[in-house]
């Protein structure tokens, strides 16, 4: 057991991913044994009340209200944004310029313009930085990865991704405000695009590298709805769902759907690739478990295998309980905070870092242009 440095965390944000990002920062000492251990220092969010019935509950020693003065704390030593997507730009960049270390919730920015100004400020200032694409760290996807670099997939023709939910399909729900920022493209950047596409571009550019070109379409199907701030009807300005082909840098088609349509579908977060010798299909719903398919296995007994993924030799599994026990989707978020801190006294930080992660908003970016031009768009970058 080493003796572990103390990480005083200031989080904004008290919400489902601020829930999130808590739950991560208490466990991961627990089960990871690593040279840093966060303290839960401070919690900020608008209301005094709400943010302080969050700190008592999560056990936060102090509260904020206003994220400005969470920054100017010299007790903080790491800012983390679990707050909507319109204020990462400028929490992260006021985080910099004082010093603190910054992770921020995905998509890092509402588009690339403010993550590059994000990402120019943690490298301007030599601060650690780290984006939460929490499902890289689910294992059975950590596995599909290592399986592709140690090459056992062979050359890579296809990769699929779709991520399905249901939840605006209501005429009446409204737009905007608390709980429901999402349906609010000045707040969200975009819709779908930035939050579900996001996740399936993030873990597909980590597995299968960059994405070279797409051509994307968009829609929006409810047209109108009451804003929740204002009480008036206004239009709807995000994509309620999205659909883009793509071609990777190296050669191999992909196609990616995300929607907010798709009835019955709660958080249907499902890939797969398909190599010359085998191919693994992982499905969000059935999380700890990874199809494989090799073709190089004796004819009479060729078929797909679902590896259930909860054994010591399984990526993450061994800091958990024992073989064939499984863990869920909070333990994503424990993960990346492990690496995290594992990696604060490396040379190399966790991925993704603000930059690696901009590429993501650069690719969210060329499918909005491909949508609204019908042209294939060729990622900037
Ligand atoms: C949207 O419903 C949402 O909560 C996303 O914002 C998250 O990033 C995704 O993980 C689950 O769905």
């Amino acid at each position: 057991m080493t003796m572990k440095k103390p990480i005083n965390i200031g989080i904004v944000g008290t919400s489902f991913m601020g829930r999130a990002h808590s739950n991560a920062f208490r466990q991961v000492s627990q089960f990871f044994d690593l040279p840093y251990r966060p303290v839960l220092k401070a919690a900020c969010a608008r209301s005094a009340e709400g943010v302080r019935a969050f700190a008592e509950q999560w056990g936060y020693e102090s509260t904020e209200t206003d994220w400005r003065a969470l920054v100017a704390r010299p007790d903080i030593d790491l800012i983390d944004i679990a707050a909507p997507n319109n204020v990462h730009h400028d929490i992260a960049i006021a985080a910099a310029e004082a010093g603190k270390m910054v992770m921020c919730e995905k998509p890092l920015g509402r588009n690339a313009a403010e993550s590059l100004e994000m990402t120019q400020a943690v490298e301007r200032a030599g601060v650690r930085n780290m984006v939460w694409y929490n499902y890289r760290r689910v294992p059975a996807v950590t596995l599909a990865k290592q399986l592709v670099d140690e090459g056992k997939l062979g050359r890579i023709f296809h990769y699929r991704a779709k991520f399905l939910q249901d939840w605006t399909m209501s005429r009446d729900l409204p737009q905007g405000g608390t709980g429901l920022w999402r349906l609010d493209a000045s707040v969200a950047g975009s819709g779908v695009t930035g939050d579900l596409l996001a996740h399936c571009i993030d873990t597909a550019m980590w597995i299968n590298g960059p994405i070279a070109e797409v051509t994307a379409v968009t829609e929006t199907f409810i047209k109108e709805r009451k804003h929740q701030l204002t009480g008036e009807v206004a239009p709807v300005t995000i994509d309620d769902a999205s659909l883009f082909l793509a071609r990777f840098a190296n050669g191999s088609l992909a196609t990616f759907e995300a929607t907010r349509y798709a009835r019955g579908h709660k958080a249907l977060y499902t890939l797969e690739l398909n190599g010359q010798d085998a191919s693994v299909a992982w499905d969000l719903h059935d999380l700890h478990r990874l199809q494989y398919f090799d073709h190089r296995d004796e004819g009479r007994v060729r078929g797909w295998r679902s590896v259930h993924i909860s054994d010591g030799d399984h990526p993450y599994m061994k800091h958990w309980w024992v073989p064939g026990l499984q863990i869920g989707y909070e333990h994503s978020f424990t993960h990346q905070a492990a690496d995290f801190l594992g990696a604060l006294d490396s040379a190399t930080p966790a991925s993704p870092t603000f930059r690696e992660a901009m590429a993501t908003d650069l690719v969210t970016d060329a499918v909005l242009a491909s949508a609204r031009s019908r042209q294939w768009q060729s990622v900037a970058g």
